[in-house]
């Protein structure tokens, strides 16, 4: 029997339910993998933004992500919200203790508004976690916070993911966001750029990150190539935003099953 490829997320709980560990979970279980969790911190958040946050002390993550990974086969790992520089360093730790190949979500704040990543952190995000990295995933504001560099056009972008790549992760996806909605990847062993074209879509954005960086995890888990893997991550995320449901006052959540729904019930929405 070939063995399911198993997905471990390290990343927050948002109690609203559609950003997070929550969108992770849906996400990688619609690739038909399975998911596995390490919580760094519990939110208390709906759709109109993030009420509190909780961290879990950084032992309690260690022993999370030592549990599954003593037991299951784990190659590929995805980080989203670690809000603090301790909680970076236990990751990155945990990363070189068991071989993970991760994928870095630089979470910072929540669509509906709310830090989720304090400001003393992002020097361990990119001196201590981007090093042991194979894919970093941050949006225009993230990659302006990463590299210094205001974007503005493509090629504002590609420079910023230059110098993001010279911290030592191995690729860097710029997402959307841009005059026309493309997503940049680029690869520093070769140098190499692929503009991955997109389209501004209506629905709800919240959690949007959360799944195109799943999706991306869970499709690089099936041996996709980093540019085969973006092209499907995107058209995945189109998907959970067209297919967003109306819930809640504020920015609504995406949703990750919406393709799943729409092959079995012939729901003509
Ligand atoms: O989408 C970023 C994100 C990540 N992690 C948690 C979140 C959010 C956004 O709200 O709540 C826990």
């Amino acid at each position: 029997m070939i063995k399911t490829p198993v997905v471990l997320t390290i990343a927050g709980s948002d109690s609203g339910g559609g950003a997070g560990i929550e969108a992770d979970i849906k996400t990688i279980a619609s690739h038909n993998l399975h998911g596995a969790v390490a919580i760094t911190s519990v939110t208390s958040q709906n759709t109109t933004g993030v009420l509190s946050a909780f961290d879990l002390p950084t032992q309690v993550i260690a022993s999370q992500i030592d549990a599954v990974c003593i037991d299951m086969d784990v190659k590929w790992a995805k980080s989203g919200m670690l809000s603090s520089s301790d909680i970076i360093t236990t990751v990155a730790t945990m990363v070189n203790k068991h071989g993970l190949k991760l994928v870095v979500d630089p979470v910072m704040a929540a669509e509906a508004g709310g830090d989720l990543l304090k400001k003393e952190a992002i020097s361990a995000l990119k001196e201590e976690l981007l090093p042991v990295s194979q894919v970093v995933t941050p949006n225009i504001s993230e990659a302006t916070a990463l590299s210094g560099v205001k974007i503005e056009t493509i090629e504002d972008a590609k420079k910023a993911a230059i110098t993001i790549a010279d911290t030592g992760v191995k690729n860097v996806i710029v997402t959307g966001g841009h005059l026309d909605a493309s997503d940049i990847v680029y690869q520093s062993d070769t140098e190499r750029f692929t503009i991955i074209p997109g389209e501004f879509v209506k629905g709800g954005t919240h959690g949007s990150g959360c799944t195109y960086s799943s999706s991306l995890t869970s499709h690089l888990a099936c041996g996709k190539t980093i540019e085969d893997a973006a092209r499907e991550a995107k058209y995945f995320v189109v998907h959970a935003i067209k297919g967003s449901q109306a819930v809640g006052k504020g920015v609504g959540p995406v949703n990750p099953l919406a393709k799943l729904h729409l092959k079995s019930s012939n729901n003509p929405s």
